[in-house]
């Protein structure tokens, strides 16, 4: 069997879809998955993927991560989170994304300037992400952009208060999402992982999935 094939047919994007939330089902033909995927896998080569831990509790996240760019999301117990332009254990700076990312970020979004973070999270078989907000950028008047690779997950979206109700859908291997504007600062987090649907990641990464945000940290006129 080869490794990319033609998905299945993909489940249409969920109706009521709060306002700012854009859902691209399979913006990335299996080539395009194929090409960034082989990327990731020589990027993380060069920054391996860390576990990062929660302030002032220390207890590790089941999400390993690691960045692409200028700047990368870390976290640890003494200093929280925040984003470093060097990576936490081998102290070298993030390596450059890949081309298509800030083309996409171009191509989808009105954003004057272009993302100084991508953020890879990789989900091994088990690994969730519990509900939240991204509220470390200052630039929260920017877009974040995500794509989905490997296998599928169900991913949960709230409102802007952790009780408010959720809706949940899958995001399969080529979806783009996009949170702007009204959206920005909703909760979301991946309930779990299916590892039996989507498509494998290439062997270096083992089973599971990945998915790529991309965010711009600052303000334009602040620093680029
Ligand atoms: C909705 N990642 O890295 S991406 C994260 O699939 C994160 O790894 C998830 O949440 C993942 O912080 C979800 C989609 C996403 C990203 C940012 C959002 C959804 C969002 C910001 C606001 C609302
Ligand atoms: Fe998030």
């Amino acid at each position: 069997m080869p490794l990319f094939t033609d998905l299945p047919a993909t489940p249409p994007p969920p109706p009521g879809l709060p306002q700012g939330a854009r859902l691209y089902r399979q913006h990335l033909d299996a080539a395009t998955r194929r090409r960034l995927l082989a990327d990731i896998v020589a990027l993380l080569a060069e920054a391996p993927l860390f576990t990062p831990r929660m302030p002032g509790t220390g207890k590790p996240f089941s999400v390993r991560m690691s960045n692409a760019g200028k700047l990368g999301w870390v976290s640890d117990r003494a200093g929280g989170y925040r984003y470093e332009p060097r990576h936490p254990e081998t102290g070298q700076p993030w390596p450059p994304m890949p081309e298509l990312l800030p083309e996409l970020w171009r191509t989808l979004t009105d954003y004057p300037a272009p993302p100084q973070a991508a953020l890879i999270n990789h989900y091994a078989p088990g690994a969730r992400m519990g509900l939240h907000v991204d509220n470390d950028e200052q630039a929260t008047d920017a877009p974040i952009l995500s794509v989905s690779l490997g296998a599928v997950a169900r991913f949960r979206l709230g409102g802007l208060r952790r009780r408010d109700a959720t809706m949940s859908f899958e995001l399969w291997p080529g979806d783009v999402l996009i949170l702007e504007g009204p959206a920005r600062l909703r909760y979301h987090g991946i309930d779990r992982i299916f590892l039996d649907r989507g498509e494998p990641l290439p062997a270096a990464l083992g089973p599971g999935r990945i998915n790529i945000t991309l965010r711009r940290v600052h303000p334009p006129a602040a620093r680029d």
